[in-house]
């Protein structure tokens, strides 16, 4: 991608910015006035706003800074400023009713789509913006973002169905045989990127980790093996959870995942137990990764299997690294972008497919499902790279640092794969439960194992 010609880069980023856009309207076009103002969560905007605050981004960053034009809408950046108004107030600001919204981002994206026609977008360009049509690339994966976001705000609604797709593929063959774990050996990788040209500003700078060998999950942690910690009692024992964890599963009442619920006649259902799915009831499926956990919940169920969360570094080495060449790579299979056989993205599905599923899309030691299916909770903070500099602006990640929130990696079924790579860092509240994550489990090296015997 490095060495794309500045035509080719242009149009890789209005196929990106209308492919969001087709998504965008996919999801607000199916519901009625009503329902794109309606609040279905506290925890979530109204659709309607996602909607508008897409366009005004696109205003700001497109139209204003990277073409230099005037502003459209002023009037409205307060409005749709994610940090003036949580989204719990979203409801009751004067937004833009639905169709207005649907206007102004159409008028928005006209001047974004002729700012990109006549961009320098050259590899060497002076402008950090235009490099590479950076910035273009940046807004297709914040709208994508967004339409994930209102993924959730679909899950998270009230009422019939209205997003249809069809099922994934059924588990490969071999899916029952495979290891329970996979040696990653020990050795220093580079984890990060410099060249990779729309990656973000918290996916830079490269930088070398060195990592101990470990033990990883070939597959995500599925619905079966979490019924077998919440039948063990998981739930109801501190011994497994972290103090903060315990405090929060007794207030917030955790009991299963969030959307799950026992089946009345638990004996004639597989498991015992339902789950509400973008507004259809089935039995829990077995067989796929355990979704819509928080972190506490992830960290709880690892410590009940006598093991751990992996860090981001040991997660990002067991994604990228090429034991062959010693070089990191963009996705556990090579450098080529995803396809459906590789990967479960785009919101070709509105499920994970099973685990074990997409072994073309393993990685050199045969860890299956890194990339898409579910977002993987991981054990670290959100920390900067070493060498980290904000770009374009403080508010994507740098104010997020910190302790509060825990990363996530990989990407889920409803990542576009514009916004999802070996390198791509999720965060959030370690309490976030409708967030589309999963997770799998890591254990150290046994003593003989660190002796350096057998392996
Ligand atoms: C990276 C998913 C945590 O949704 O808060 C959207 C992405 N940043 N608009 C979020 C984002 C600004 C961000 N996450
Ligand atoms: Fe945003």
């Amino acid at each position: 991608p490095a060495a794309s010609t500045p035509g080719a880069v242009r149009a890789a980023a209005r196929e990106a910015l209308e492919r969001a856009r087709r998504r965008t309207l996919a999801l607000t076009d199916c519901l009625d006035d009503e329902e794109l103002c309606a609040q279905h969560s506290r925890l979530m905007s109204p659709l309607v706003w996602d909607l508008a605050h897409i366009g005004n981004q696109e205003e700001i960053w497109l139209v204003r800074a990277a073409g230099g034009q005037d502003a459209i809408r002023p009037d409205l950046d307060p409005l749709y400023d994610a940090f003036q108004h949580p989204r719990a107030e979203r409801p009751a600001l004067p937004l833009l009713p639905p169709e207005p919204a649907r206007r102004y981002v159409a008028a928005v994206r006209d001047r974004a789509l002729a700012v990109l026609d006549t961009a320098r977008l050259d590899h060497d360009e002076a402008d950090p913006l235009l490099a590479d049509g950076f910035v273009f690339g940046m807004l297709a994966q914040h709208e994508q973002q967004h339409d994930e976001t209102m993924l959730a705000t679909h899950q998270l609604r009230h009422g019939p169905a209205v997003l249809r797709a069809p099922r994934p593929a059924a588990a490969p063959a071999d899916a029952a045989d495979l290891p329970a774990e996979t040696w990653i050996p020990a050795g220093p990788f580079t984890m990060g990127t410099d060249d990779e040209p729309w990656a973000l500003d918290n996916e830079r700078p490269a930088h070398r980790v060195d990592v101990a060998g470990f033990w990883l999950d070939t597959v995500p942690v599925s619905n079966r093996a979490y019924q077998a910690f919440m039948a063990d009692g998981g739930y109801e024992d501190p011994r497994w959870w972290t103090t903060a964890g315990w405090a929060h599963r007794v207030q917030a009442g955790l009991h299963a995942p969030l959307f799950w619920r026992r089946a009345d006649d638990p004996e004639a259902t597989p498991g015992g137990w339902l789950r509400r799915r973008f507004g259809v009831v089935e039995p829990v499926p077995l067989d796929e990764p355990v979704l819509h956990v928080c972190w506490y919940e992830a960290d709880a169920y690892a410590r009940w299997a006598g093991r751990r969360l992996p860090t981001e570094a040991e997660w990002e080495k067991a994604a990228r690294h090429d034991p062959a060449t010693g070089r990191s790579r963009r996705y556990p299979w090579g450098d080529a972008d995803p396809t459906p056989e590789l990967a479960n993205l785009g919101q070709r599905h509105l499920q994970p497919s099973p685990v074990g599923s997409h072994p073309a899309g393993a990685s050199p030691h045969g860890v299956r499902q890194l990339i898409g299916d579910v977002w993987e909770w991981t054990a670290s903070d959100f920390a900067p790279h070493p060498g980290f500099t904000a770009f374009l602006y403080k508010e994507y990640s740098e104010v997020f640092f910190g302790p509060d929130y825990k990363v996530l990696r990989g990407g889920a079924f409803g990542v576009d794969p514009v916004a999802c790579r070996g390198t791509f860092r999720n965060w959030d509240y370690p309490i976030r439960r409708q967030i589309f994550a999963g997770f799998r489990t890591a254990r150290d090296a046994s003593p003989d194992e660190t002796a350096g015997a057998g392996r």
